[in-house]
């Protein structure tokens, strides 16, 4: 079986990764051009958010032809060259499925509205009122989950957007045509798949939710691990070379032991969220709170422990799509730019998990600081404004939290060079480039030695080079310290331990072992001292490896 421990995958969001023909959306050709780039970095797989045809109100999550790819990013012959050429450099393609839902421009929910009964079917569908919906359950993007269609005189249940019709997955049609598309793209070379929501895709009861917004009630539902083994033994199982990955929205533990054990034949890793959510109240996010350490690390900690007990394997990550950048989050975006990025990737890579590295993360891109409604392209970012206006909130706050907390924060343009557009487009881009792509960017990183995209380069040949990163257990290290974040990992004689100082103070720290014999792998700071007794600079971080 191939060895997903050792590797790293790297996520592409190709709206804003590269764009080859000046219409400011980034393309597959893009892709392609940047591979050098990922070999360079040293990434085993690429996952691409989706690229199929869908009319794009939530960047293509709203697909509404799996089988093809939306004109705007290329076509077929593009994805072939892709995928042709990634394999030339060892780099495997992982794509992006959304079977929790469809467009409803897909031909199903089309068919579905036209009342043909094989695919009304295929969605959920509820009689009733026009005023009342059938239950309180309440959309991930804002007001409730179920749309009304007045010509049927029936809602449906969209979990996310309105145009977001969630599928039924009780109906064995509907997981054959799904089981068919995996297929299709596994026919093509595929080697991954990373499945949208995939825990949300098995609907309990239908009740009104007197404790919260519905999710109880079809998260890590009744049949989900039934859809996900069976899909796997219909599909990717079949082909020891594919990794999956699951996407888990308010997951539990107990339920990631078995999409991502070793033994339970559904999926080879799960992400699981609750880590970063440090800086929510409760599960709400649009809020201005500092993010709680404590809890951070006992979430963190407690997966790696969890997980592994139960020989279940977790995605390990900060970044992605749907987060902000974690330097603007987790570090620091001015002085201690650069050591805090560091301390943030060298935290993740010696977990015990595959980590996952967000496009611009390894440059230490930040938040995109916009000031205005009218730059956000985020339906979510949009739909929020207007809630947090109609609850009272001030125009000023309601920037302040879109600024922290917005999808669109880690969507702004790859930052490949310091032209005006970051070198990521000739034209006008989708959604505004960081003017600071100025001084933050790859062309002024790759050569040189002491940059973020060259700490991240040596984290992911670590991991090839030394066993203990990729398999050793985990243990924490004085977990209730205030300012550190520090674990060790052990593998028969070899063991390392790492050392973070999350914070801009410095502070004096004594590792509970005892650290002579120890040698310095990697660090942040060009003269980290080894002794038990470390004084910590700013954001310094430190692997420190005996063997
Ligand atoms: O996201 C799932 C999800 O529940 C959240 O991350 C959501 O995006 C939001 O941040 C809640 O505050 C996945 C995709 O990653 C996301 O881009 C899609 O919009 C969503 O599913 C629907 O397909
Ligand atoms: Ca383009």
């Amino acid at each position: 079986m191939y060895d997903f421990r050792k590797s790293v995958v790297y996520q592409i969001y190709p709206k804003s990764f590269c764009d080859t023909n000046g219409d400011g959306l980034g393309d597959l050709r893009g892709v392609t051009a940047k591979l050098d780039y990922l070999k360079t970095l040293g990434v085993d797989y690429i996952w691409m958010t989706p690229f199929f045809v869908s009319p794009q109100r939530d960047n293509g999550y709203d697909v509404a032809d799996y089988r093809n790819i939306d004109p705007r990013f290329g076509t077929m012959e593009d994805f072939e060259t892709l995928c042709r050429e990634a394999k030339a450099r060892d780099i495997r393609v992982m794509l992006d499925m959304v079977f929790n839902h469809t467009s409803t421009e897909h031909e199903w929910f089309r068919k579905a509205l036209a009342g043909d009964p094989k695919y009304e079917a295929y969605y959920i569908w509820k009689n009733g009122d026009p005023d009342t919906p059938p239950n309180n359950w309440q959309s991930k993007f804002g007001g409730s989950a179920w749309a009304y269609v007045p010509e049927k005189g029936k809602w449906y249940l969209h979990l996310f957007d309105p145009t977001q019709a969630d599928l039924n997955w009780e109906n064995p049609d509907v997981r054959h045509e799904v089981q068919e598309v995996i297929r299709f793209w596994m026919s093509k070379g595929v080697k991954g798949f990373r499945f949208d929501v995939v825990n949300l895709i098995s609907k309990g009861s239908y009740e009104s939710d007197d404790q919260g917004d519905g999710r109880r009630f079809y998260t890590d539902g009744p049949r989900v691990h039934e859809y996900l083994h069976e899909l796997n033994q219909a599909t990717f199982g079949t082909d020891a070379e594919i990794v999956t990955v699951g996407e888990m929205s308010s997951t539990s533990m107990e339920n990631c032991y078995r999409y991502a054990g070793a033994d339970t034949g559904e999926l080879s890793m799960t992400f699981s969220f609750h880590h970063l959510k440090v800086d929510f109240v409760g599960n709400e996010k649009w809020v201005l709170v500092p993010f709680d350490f404590q809890k951070l690390k006992d979430i963190l900690f407690s997966w790696q422990t969890g997980m592994t007990e139960h020989n279940a394997w977790n995605a390990v990550f900060w970044c992605n799509h749907d987060q902000p950048r974690v330097v603007s989050r987790f570090g620091d975006e001015g002085e201690y730019w650069k050591q805090s990025a560091k301390m943030l990737g060298t935290v993740i890579h010696c977990l015990r998990g595959t980590p996952y590295v967000y496009q611009g993360e390894e440059l230490g891109m930040t938040n995109a600081g916009f000031t205005s409604l009218g730059q956000y392209r985020d339906v979510e970012s949009i739909n929020h404004y207007h809630i947090l206006r109609a609850r009272g909130l001030h125009e000023d706050s309601v920037y302040d939290i879109l600024r922290v907390h917005s999808r669109d924060n880690s969507r702004t343009p790859m930052q490949w060079d310091d032209s005006a557009q970051g070198g990521f487009t000739t034209g006008t881009p989708w959604l505004s480039v960081n003017p600071n792509t100025k001084t933050i960017n790859a062309e002024s990183q790759i050569d040189d030695p002491d940059s973020i995209f060259n700490h991240y380069r040596k984290l992911i040949a670590l991991r090839k080079q030394y066993d203990v990163i990729s398999a050793g257990d985990f243990a924490p290290l004085d977990q209730k310290n205030p300012s550190v974040l520090a674990y060790t990992r052990t593998l028969g004689d070899e063991q390392i331990v790492v050392v973070n100082n999350f914070y801009r103070t410095e502070t004096d720290w004594t590792c509970p072992i005892d650290l002579t014999g120890f040698t310095c792998l990697l660090s942040n700071y060009p003269d980290t001292k080894v002794q038990t007794k470390l004084h910590l600079r700013p954001y310094e971080s430190v692997i420190l490896y005996r063997g």
